[in-house]
């Protein structure tokens, strides 16, 4: 157990994201996942401080970003890896947290006028609550205005195409790549 920490520990020092991303599903199949949770959060910490150095790095914005997990879905572990990896490319983000609902995320849509939206699903069950803020994004006059793009360990690219996001990224390192694309598109 000790030996998959330390080598997450090593691929992020050396910025080696399918290092961390091996190393932290082994973690995960090997059942230490309230070590993982921890270390997510100290983690959260330490990027609190790196932001403004990244920021700085980044001196004209890549684009906006409003992300958020769906309603009734409280997983953030990856949505906020999504974040700090555009971020750190960039975007500047504007995270409305887990449980997000679609009234929500229309209004902020109003509000922050954003390049891209980002909604993030982790359960079966609330993955189809994507089509339902897409579903109110287009009924709200909002869908040519923003790029939409989705995630989540059970969410696919076909599902994507199916519920009318315009992009899909199975892990953060390539939601940035989509990222740009969608903002180039
Ligand atoms: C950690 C965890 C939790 C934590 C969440 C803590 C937190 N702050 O996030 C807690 C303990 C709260 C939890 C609760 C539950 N969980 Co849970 N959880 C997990 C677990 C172990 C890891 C998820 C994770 O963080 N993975 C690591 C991150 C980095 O990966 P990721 O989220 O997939 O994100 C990556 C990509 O998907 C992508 N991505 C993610 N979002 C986005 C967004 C965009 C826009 C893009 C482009 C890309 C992208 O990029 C990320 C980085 O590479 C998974 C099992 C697993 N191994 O996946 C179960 C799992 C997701 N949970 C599950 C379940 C059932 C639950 C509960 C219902 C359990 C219960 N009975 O209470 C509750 C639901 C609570 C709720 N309403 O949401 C099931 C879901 C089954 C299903 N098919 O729906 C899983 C798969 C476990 C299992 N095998 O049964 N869970």
């Amino acid at each position: 157990m000790e030996d998959v920490l330390k080598k997450i520990f090593d691929a992020v020092l050396e910025g080696d994201f399918a290092g961390v991303k091996v190393n932290v599903q082994t973690a995960l199949d090997t059942k230490i996942e309230p070590a993982m949770l921890i270390a997510a959060r100290a983690m959260q910490s330490g990027m609190a401080l790196l932001k403004p150095y990244l920021q700085k790095s980044n001196v004209k914005s890549s684009g906006k970003v409003v992300i958020g997990t769906v309603k009734g879905d409280l997983h953030d572990i990856g949505k906020n890896l999504v974040s700090l990896m555009l971020e750190g490319d960039g975007f500047e983000i504007k995270d409305l947290g887990v449980d997000v609902p679609v009234e929500e995320f229309v209004r902020v849509l109003k509000e922050e006028k954003p390049d891209i939206l980002a909604l993030s699903a982790l359960l079966t069950t609330t993955m189809q609550m994507m089509k339902t803020t897409i579903d109110a994004v287009t009924a709200e006059g909002l869908r040519d205005q923003v790029k939409i793009m989705v995630g989540g360990a059970p969410v696919t690219e076909t599902y994507a195409t199916k519920i009318g996001a315009d992009g899909f990224s199975p892990d953060a390192s390539r939601a940035v790549t989509v990222a740009k694309s969608l903002i180039n598109s």
